[in-house]
């Protein structure tokens, strides 16, 4: 925990820490290889409310990064489905990676998986991978586990924003309106600026989609001062 500093202006809990009103968004949780990489592909879209990278699709209790068992590296997106709808993110999952490829190569660690948490995002999933053998693409999405979601155990503190963390002078710009770590990770605006420092997202694409929040205006102005006061 950040001791108080009279210079931070921004205390926990003021800034918003989401772009959308919550409670509006959906969750899918999705494996394709190594976590780091996701997380900052889909954290940097418009829609994408936050994301997080942890292990799911095992039965191992308590799975950590060096022991997770029979559990998979995930990404788990809250997203918003008027903005972002989710035919579109498996679109982008399965243009991403070969579930082929990754599936074994790790063992169980990397493994292709879609897990949903509820009927209607299993028949979007079915009518994605219908449309893809259709089309003939990537037809091997076939190998991506289909299952419904039962548990996620969120990865240790250094795999969260993982590329963003490579630019120190970013979060600790960042820790000027997110004071807790957790908050800063968890936020909206990490996950942009996390698909920045991967080379996904330009800053100035994610510039214009903070404009578009539906956020105060006073906060706004905030995240964008600090976005053009970072060192990349
Ligand atoms: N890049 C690492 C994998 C880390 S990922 C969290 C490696 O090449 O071993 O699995």
């Amino acid at each position: 925990m950040m001791s108080e500093q009279p210079h931070v202006e921004y205390k926990s809990g003021r800034m918003p820490q989401c772009a959308y009103t919550e409670g509006k968004h959906e969750t899918i949780t999705l494996g394709m290889g190594c976590f780091w990489g996701p997380e900052a592909l889909f954290g940097q879209l418009p829609g994408v409310q936050r994301t997080r990278v942890g292990f799911a699709g095992g039965t191992a209790p308590d799975p950590t990064y060096r022991q997770m068992g029979d559990h998979s590296e995930v990404v788990e997106v809250d997203y918003i489905p008027a903005l972002l709808p989710l035919a579109e993110l498996l679109e982008l999952f399965w243009n991403s990676h070969n579930p082929d490829n990754i599936n074994g190569y790790k063992g169980r660690q990397y493994w292709s998986m879609a897990l949903y948490r509820n009927e209607a995002q299993l028949a979007v999933i079915k009518a994605a991978l219908q449309k893809r053998a259709a089309e003939g693409l990537n037809v091997t999405g076939a190998a991506t586990e289909v299952a419904p979601f039962a548990a996620f155990y969120l990865a240790e503190d250094k795999h969260q924003k993982y590329y963003l963390k490579r630019y120190p002078d970013a979060i600790e710009k960042l820790s000027k309106l997110y004071p807790e770590h957790d908050e800063l990770v968890h936020s909206t605006l990490a996950a942009r600026l996390n698909g920045v420092a991967k080379g996904y997202a330009s800053r100035e694409r994610i510039l214009a989609d903070i404009a578009s929040w539906p956020i105060d205006s006073a906060s706004k102005e905030a995240m964008l001062a600090v976005i053009r006061q970072i060192r990349w």
